[in-house]
């Protein structure tokens, strides 16, 4: 089965065809949480699997003003937020956005995020070009996505 799949892929590069982006980069488990009211900033967290060395270098939002790439760091007992300009994917291993670590800042958020609705980002790799993702939005109380 490995040989044919070989195969067929050194036949599809040898027709000329272009692979999708979608086969380079996967995007899974897109979670955030809802917004308490009044809240208009959110942050979401998902994982990604690059198959090949790639760069995540900007994120946006079609439910957000602004989208930023965060880095929660934890210094001398506080804990803030850093900018970060791309974060590198290396072939074939996990990256994961998670609560205390990297995430999805959403600023001015142009609805409030209710538990059970489904927001977008999308993410642009330098190599891969844009994904978008489909976000679950969980109880505000989540630590992680639920089923
Ligand atoms: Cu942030």
């Amino acid at each position: 089965m490995a040989n044919m799949r070989v195969a067929a892929v050194a036949l599809s590069l040898a027709a000329g065809m272009v692979l999708p982006a979608a086969a380079a980069v996967q995007v899974s488990g897109a979670w955030a949480r809802a917004t308490a009211p009044g809240q208009d900033e959110g942050a979401v967290y998902l994982s990604v699997t690059s198959t090949t060395a790639d760069r995540l270098t900007a994120v946006s939002s079609p439910d957000a003003g602004m989208a930023m790439l965060h880095e929660t760091t934890q210094m001398g007992g506080m804990s803030s937020m850093q900018d970060m300009d791309g974060v590198a994917l290396p072939p074939g291993k996990t990256v994961t956005f998670a609560p205390h670590g990297m995430h999805i800042m959403l600023m001015d958020l142009k609805h409030p995020l209710t538990a059970g609705s489904v927001i977008g980002v999308d993410l642009t790799f330098q190599k891969a070009g844009t994904v978008h993702a489909q976000v679950k939005v969980e109880k505000i109380t989540a630590t992680g996505p639920q089923g």
